[in-house]
Formats: C-alpha cells, structure tokens, sequence
C-alpha cells in the first residue's frame, strides 16, 4: 500500500531539454515542492537524489540532472520534515516528475506536563497540529501501570469534522498491566476531503494510582491521508507527555523554594496560562490554587 507514491510520477519528454543533451544517458529529475496547507511553493527547499541535490527557485521548481538509473529523492525544508520517494526510475533523456508535499505534523500530549494525587482524576488531549488531509489515525502510548490507571479513551472532535469515523467499532485496546493504550480511527467512506489544520484526535483518561512519575510515551504514531486510491503515511513529528510529581513545579526533580516561588508567580491562572515546560497546578484540575500549595508543602524536600 505504501507504493502510491508512483501516483504522483509521471514521465514526459520535455522538447525544450532534447538540444541540450550532452550525454545519452543523462536524465532529469524535475518538479515542485510545496506547502499542502497554503498551497505555497518552497522556495530554496532542497532536493537530493543520491548525492545531486539542487534547491528549489522562487516558484518551488526543481531540477536535477542525473545518469539514467535508480534513485531515491528527498525533499528536505526548514520547518517540515524531510520526505523521500523511494526506486525514482530515471531514463536516459526523458524527465521524471517528483512533486512533493512537505509535512509539519506534530502529534502531542496536551497538556505536555500533568501531576496529581494519588486517586485523582485526570485527563489528556491527544492533539494534532498543521496535519493535511489527514483520513486515518493510529496512536500507541506508554505509561507505568503502577503510578497510573487508564480509565477509559474517547474520540476526539478533529477527524469526524470531516465525516463519519470507525470509531464505535474499533474500541480502544487499554492495558492497565502493561501500561499500554492503542487507539486507532479512519474515515470510514473516504469523503473527499479528509481532516486539516489542528485538533484534537482522542481524550485520555487516567486515574492516579500513587504520586510519581512516568512519561507518556507514544511508541507508535502514524497518520495517512488518501490519494484517491490507497493511504499514504503522512510525516510527523511528536512531544510525548509527561506525568510528574506534585510540588516540583520547574521539574528539575526536586520540590524546593524554587517550586513554590512558581506557585505563587502563577497562583490564579488555569492551563495555558503558565509556560508548557513547567507545572505548577500540582493536583492537576487545571487551576493553580492554595490546594496546590498544600501538596508542595507536602512534598517539600521529595526528588
Ligand atoms: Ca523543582
Ligand atoms: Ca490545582
């Protein structure tokens, strides 16, 4: 299924190229790089075909000149992840045409940064930033069983804003043994246009079985979009979460002063208000509050 990518090749004999040609076994790789969101070319986007790389010009255009053989071309941008084609087939005198679409997926736990007490209640986004087209989702995420329990997966709002999903018959696979959850969805009568832009995929819902720490590791993370003809992975990239221990709220491992000097700067504020790479809401209900001092206080000295 993964060799779609031929859709997007197509073999034509540029006129303009036959008085140029100073070997017979010379061909060319040429066509554009753009971004699929706005449609935009990228200008100075480099291509590479095994070694000869040229970059694009002010309308996304390509060209590479290469002996007549197998190549495989990547499309490498600054802000997007690098895709290649793979067993490019070039032919002497004849241009092949390899367009690209370049990608900024991220998939991210949102909020990145949780922690709560023990028997508490929580919940996580599985979200999904620039994604094009996006027909089918699929997400495997780790976490220790003995600090948390998943208690249940819901679906997100983002895919099914573009019609009817698999959802309902395709119920999520929670292992409180192994500390896994696998959750997959597709569109399921591949309408024609699939999910774009940003939102949210799935709801996880966890609850805390000691205070501690453990990652919320995705291990598996694939999006396709479609082609008119098959799926076709899209690249990606991906913050895993974290779950982390009441009272250290700069999560450098230890509660200190420190910690509680970032309580009270952020005492007040709900998620989104303090910086993603810190946690001062301790007890995870999204509000910094007094209950979050109480826990600090608590675990004052804890590492
Ligand atoms: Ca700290
Ligand atoms: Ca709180």
């Amino acid at each position: 299924m993964w060799i779609s990518i031929l859709a997007v090749l197509i073999a034509s004999i540029p006129l303009a190229n036959i008085g140029t040609v100073s070997s017979s076994t010379v061909g060319w790789i040429e066509g554009t790089v753009t971004d699929p969101l706005t449609g935009s070319p990228l200008v100075g986007a480099t291509v590479t075909a095994d070694g000869h790389a040229n970059t694009t010009d002010e309308n996304g255009n390509y060209t590479i000149e290469v002996e007549a053989g197998t190549y495989n071309v990547t499309a490498s941008a600054e802000g997007y992840w690098d895709k290649v084609v793979k067993n490019v087939n070039v032919t002497a005198s004849i241009t092949i045409i390899v367009n690209f679409t370049l990608s900024k997926a991220v998939i991210s736990v949102d909020p990145p940064i949780k922690s709560g007490s023990a028997n508490a209640n929580f919940m996580v986004n599985v979200t999904i930033t620039d994604v094009f087209n996006l027909y089918m989702w699929e997400v495997h995420i780790s976490f220790d069983p003995d600090v948390l329990e998943c208690t249940g997966v819901l679906e997100g709002p983002f895919l099914k804003s573009a019609g009817s999903t698999s959802w309902s018959m395709m119920q999520p696979n929670i292992d409180n043994v192994a500390g896994t959850i696998k959750a997959t969805d597709f569109l399921k009568y591949y309408p024609p246009q699939g999910a774009t832009g940003n939102g949210t995929l799935c709801t996880i819902n966890f609850k805390v079985e000691v205070e501690g720490k453990t990652p919320l590791h995705f291990y598996k993370k694939e999006l396709w979009t479609y082609d008119g003809m098959v799926l076709v992975p899209i690249e990606l990239g991906v913050e895993d979460g974290l779950f982390w221990f009441p009272g250290d709220a700069d999560i450098n491992g230890l509660a200190d002063m420190y910690d509680f000097y970032m309580w009270r700067e952020y005492f007040g504020k709900t998620t989104g208000e303090w910086p993603s790479d810190v946690n001062p809401d301790f007890n995870g209900d999204m509000l910094v509050d007094i209950e979050d001092f109480y826990l600090w206080r608590e675990n004052f000295g804890k590492t």
